[in-house]
C-alpha cells in the first residue's frame, strides 16, 4: 500500500476542534466498550483506565477478517456518540463505510493502533497514552463515556486480507471500497 493512501484516509476524517473543557480532577476513571460487528463478523471488548492525563487502553478482538486493523476513539465532544446501523448505508452497497458512519460515531479523536502494524484476525494489546487530556482546547477529551471506539479493516475483495484502500481502482478518495478504513467493529464507551 502506498503511503499516499494512508494520508488520504487520514485527511478524509479531519479532527474537529473540541470545545474548551473543564480540567479533569484527580483520580482514576474506568470505562469499557463492547465491540460489535458493523460489516463482516467479529467482536471484542475494550477496557480504558484514565488516570489524570494518562490513558491505558486494553483492546481485545477476534473473528476479524485477516489484514490491517486500525482502531480509534471517535466522537464529538458533548454529543452522543453511537454506532451506526444499516440505515446508514446511503449508497445501498450493503456496507457501512467510514463516512456513512460519521453521523453516529463522529470523527477520529485518538488513534489507538500502532500505525498499520496491528494485523491478523484477532487483536490483543495494552497501550498507554500520555497527555490524553491536558486541559487545553484541542487535546482535551474530558469524560470518555461520550465517545465510541471503532476498529477498521474489512476484506472486501475476498483475497483473505483487509489491506487494499482502493478495491475498485477508482481512486482512494471514495471510502466505499477502502478495505483499510471500512469499519469492522464499533462499541460505545460506558463508565464502569
Ligand atoms: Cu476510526
Amino acid at each position: 500500500m502506498r503511503a499516499s493512501h494512508v494520508v488520504a484516509f487520514s485527511l478524509a476524517v479531519p479532527l474537529l476542534a473540541a470545545a474548551p473543557a473543564a480540567a479533569v480532577m484527580g483520580g482514576t476513571r474506568s470505562y469499557s466498550a463492547d465491540l460489535h460487528a458493523i460489516n463482516h463478523g467479529g467482536s471484542g471488548s475494550v477496557q480504558l483506565m484514565q488516570h489524570g492525563t494518562t490513558l491505558e487502553v486494553d483492546l481485545r478482538a477476534s473473528g476479524l477478517d485477516d489484514g490491517i486493523h486500525i482502531a480509534h476513539i471517535h466522537g464529538i465532544r458533548q454529543a452522543e456518540s453511537e454506532c451506526p446501523g444499516m440505515n446508514r448505508d446511503a449508497d445501498h452497497n450493503g456496507l457501512i463505510d467510514i463516512l456513512e458512519g460519521l453521523p453516529d460515531y463522529g470523527p477520529v479523536l485518538r488513534t489507538l493502533s500502532n500505525g498499520l502494524n496491528d494485523r491478523g484476525t484477532s487483536l490483543a494489546y495494552t497501550r498507554t497514552f500520555k497527555l490524553i487530556d491536558n486541559g487545553d482546547a484541542i487535546a482535551s477529551l474530558g469524560r470518555l463515556d461520550q465517545y465510541a471506539i471503532v476498529v477498521h479493516g474489512v476484506d472486501l475483495n475476498g483475497d483473505g486480507q483487509a489491506n487494499n484502500p482502493d478495491v475498485q481502482g477508482d481512486g482512494p478518495g471514495d471510502p466505499d471500497d477502502n478495505e483499510i478504513s471500512m469499519p469492522s467493529l464499533c462499541g460505545v464507551i460506558v463508565s464502569r
